[in-house]
């Protein structure tokens, strides 16, 4: 359906044109009466938890036991740019391991001048810093190389959350044990059965990596890697080794299992690329998104998140007439980078089937593909890093599908 320019404009609306047709639809009676005091509240609690009527949670996808497997974000029930800790997606290839912090020890060595080994109160007591990332599996969206890669946004995006997290940088790290001239790559290694590993460039490692206890204010939650994981900032989600023991330096990477036979992509040539480590810019609408439904015509917000693995979001544009014309959505401030992006826009459906999409562009001036042009460039072999510009469909009666 190609709408001419003039009227997909009139679609996109100022935010006073929404307060006032909003207000319109809001009911005029019903006035509080004031009844005095009745029976008290709650009790005080010593630690918080949500509201009973609030039910969203994480989907969870099981491989072979319950163990091993992941659980998705529910992004569509999520608000500005944090994920709370509660719902951040997880993603274990062993189970999640119980670490007394008491007797947690991390190994720097290899190509050092003095290897060390760091307990977590001495990690605790060096310079710390608290950052806000995303983390992203490289699987995410992976069903979406296909035309429909699941009904909603949890199943199709939710391998990705965004926290606070406090630590130190692995620099200091580096620094106190003298990384010797000749070396150009880490591996980091986690605590748990599967003993997770993977290689790291040392120039990210110098860089901006973070070695996080902390997750949105409180301890980082055991299935986020407690007492202790690597955070390598917009890189993908394996290389932000959990459960962190180990820290080896060396002059080359190490190709472990799980940048060989795993995280890999096979190519159309037939050649597979290795470390591909940065998460392209995406962003995906989480409101409406699939599975919701629109009430009626009117006027309302679409909102969703963009982020990048190169930096900051610049802009994010907005279609609502499958991509003939194009709007700029509002970002929420302040932006990080490497972190989720919020943007939103009003907008006013009128009752007619629409097409929803969003284009992020970063400041590196990457712009997100559609699917068509990701398949011309990588194929169909692997089914890692797909970040395609995302389409929802919605029909007459309000219905929104993936697409
Ligand atoms: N030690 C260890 N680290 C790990 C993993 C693991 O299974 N073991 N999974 C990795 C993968 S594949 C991803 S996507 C992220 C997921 O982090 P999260 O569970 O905190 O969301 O952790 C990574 N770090
Ligand atoms: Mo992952």
């Amino acid at each position: 359906m190609i709408e001419k320019l003039s009227t997909s404009r009139r679609r996109f609306l100022g935010w006073g044109a929404v307060l006032g047709a909003s207000l319109t639809s809001c009911s005029e009676s019903g006035e509080m009466t004031d009844e005095g005091p009745s029976a008290l509240g709650g009790p005080i609690r010593k630690y918080g938890e949500r509201s009973p009527h609030e039910q969203a949670v994480r989907g969870t996808r099981m491989l072979r036991n319950p163990e091993v497997g992941s659980s998705r974000t529910p992004l569509e029930d999520t608000y500005g740019i944090i994920t709370p800790s509660s719902l951040h997606f997880e993603r274990h290839h062993s189970g999640v391991p119980n670490i007394d912090p008491a007797e947690h020890r991390v190994l720097v060595h290899g190509m050092v001048d003095k290897p060390l080994v760091f307990t977590m109160d001495e990690l605790k007591s060096l310079p710390s810093v608290s950052k806000v990332y995303f983390v992203e599996c490289s699987g995410n969206s992976g069903g979406e190389w296909s035309e429909n890669g699941g009904p909603t946004v949890s199943t199709a995006f939710g391998l990705a959350s965004c926290s606070e997290w406090t630590g130190v940088p692995l620099r200091a790290l580096l620094e106190m044990v003298g990384v010797q001239s000749d070396a150009s790559w880490i591996l980091a290694e986690g605590d748990d059965p599967c003993h997770m590993q993977r290689s790291l460039p040392l120039a990210k490692a110098l860089d901006d990596c973070l070695l996080a206890y902390g997750q949105n204010g409180e301890a980082i939650r055991p299935e986020q890697g407690y007492p202790l994981r690597l955070i390598a900032p917009g890189y993908e989600g394996n290389t932000c080794v959990k459960w962190l023991r180990r820290i080896k330096v060396s002059d080359g990477p190490f190709h472990v299992k799980d940048e060989t036979s795993k995280y890999s992509e096979l190519m159309p040539d037939g050649k597979a690329w290795q470390f591909t480590l940065e998460m392209d810019a995406k962003s995906v609408i989480t409101s409406p998104s699939g599975g919701q439904s629109i009430a009626g015509p009117g006027a309302r917000e679409i909102s969703g998140l963009a982020w990048s693995g190169r930096g900051l979001i610049e802009r994010v544009e907005i279609s609502a007439d499958g991509g003939e014309t194009w709007r700029d959505a509002q970002l929420q401030e302040p932006r990080h980078p490497m972190a989720f992006t919020r943007f939103r826009l009003p907008w006013e459906w009128d009752g007619a089937p629409a097409t929803l999409q969003s284009r992020a562009t970063d400041e590196t001036g990457y712009v997100q593909p559609t699917r068509e042009r990701l398949i011309e460039e990588r194929g169909r072999n692997s089914s890692y890093h797909n970040n395609r510009i995302k389409v929802w469909h919605i029909a007459a009666d309000g219905g929104v599908t993936n697409g």
